[in-house]
């Protein structure tokens, strides 16, 4: 009999690394995990199994459609906002045709387990894209259907494979005789930028948040790349980790959309050094504004609206901005650093 397991893929990568510790002690999910990346020592204990390979590579998929029972895809692996301006094609290949191979698989294993196939997708703020900085102040909390004119490749990825789960999900091979369904179950949250006191985040525009932290805790001087007056919306890994498995757990019925904003707290990078600065009084933090990453974090909005996935599934952070810094990231990287 093939094993009930739930697939990550980006294992290795910072909500990969939340995801795998909080599942592994809640309850007995078997996790297989999947990474182009060696897995870190302390995750692999927690797996049913690690492989190392890419989720471009469909003979690989297609032997886990084969060997495992799928019941859940947490499909992780991304490549970020500013590492895909680099190199925009590869960030589309990994970004959208990665996804597009996830949802075949999921469609496959739909089809012979004869039940669907829950699709957890981490979307992100950079589906977004307001046109300048005067538009952004005056936004507000942006909704899900507002503003989706993203300006990176990044953010394009997303929101398209945002539409790909839609599609899968609602309208998949329409004018099929027989009218197919394919079986996939698939549910998005657009994060805002997540810190995390475990893992330090790479290829991302919204760096410079979780950058400045460790970059001090660690006692290493760091250069800001974005102005004192910046705005983003942040939210710490165990509420993110909590939002994605919030969202895999809520019933259907009580589903209205399949994409979702949540946020928890929206501090100005001004803001950010005051408390990074409070705690690490020796830090050696300045503010050097990189014009084209600032740009991209011009063109993201300071606040989401995340009022239904309250009313949906009952979102709500566990952390505000206060409790986020006092009580779970600031001591936690003070004892991981000194
Ligand atoms: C990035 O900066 O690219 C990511 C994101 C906001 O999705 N952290």
């Amino acid at each position: 009999m093939r094993k009930e397991v739930v697939l990550i893929t980006g294992a290795n990568g910072e909500i990969g690394h939340g995801l795998i510790s909080h599942l592994s002690e809640i309850d007995k999910t078997h996790i297989l995990a999947l990474d182009v990346m060696p897995i870190d020592d302390e995750l692999k204990p927690k797996c049913e199994r690690f492989i190392q390979g890419d989720i471009l590579d469909n003979m690989l998929l297609g032997r886990l459609v084969a060997e495992y029972e799928i019941r859940a895809i947490y499909h992780l692996a991304s490549i970020l906002s500013t590492k895909a301006e680099y190199n925009p094609e590869t960030a589309h290949k990994v970004n959208v045709e990665g996804t597009l191979n996830l949802l075949r698989l999921a469609v496959e294993q739909a089809g012979w387990q004869g039940k669907p196939v829950k699709f957890l997708y981490p979307s992100s703020i950079a589906s977004y894209g307001l046109p300048d900085l005067q538009m952004k102040n005056n936004a507000g909390k942006v909704k899900e259907e507002d503003w989706c004119n993203p300006t990176t490749m990044y953010g394009c990825n997303k929101l398209y494979c945002e539409h790909l789960g839609r599609y899968y999900t609602k309208y998949y091979r329409q004018l099929a005789a027989e009218g197919s369904q394919s079986g996939i179950d698939f549910r998005a949250i657009r994060f805002p930028g997540l810190i995390s006191a475990i893992t330090t985040p790479t290829g991302g525009t919204s760096d410079y948040g979780p950058e400045m932290l460790h970059h001090a805790a660690k006692g290493i001087s760091y250069k800001c790349f974005v102005r004192p007056d910046t705005r983003l919306p942040f939210m710490v890994m165990p509420d993110a980790i909590k939002a994605l498995l919030s969202l895999e757990s809520a019933p259907k019925k009580s589903l209205t959309k399949l994409v979702y904003n949540v946020t928890s707290f929206n501090p100005s990078a001004q803001e950010f050094y005051d408390i990074v600065l409070d705690a690490f009084p020796n830090a050696q933090i300045s503010f050097e504004p990189d014009y084209a990453r600032q740009g991209i974090v011009d063109s993201w909005p300071a606040d989401v609206d995340d009022e239904a996935a309250k009313k949906d599934w009952g979102w709500s952070p566990e952390y505000d901005q206060q409790k986020a810094f006092l009580e779970y990231l600031i001591p936690a990287v003070k004892k991981r650093y000194q």
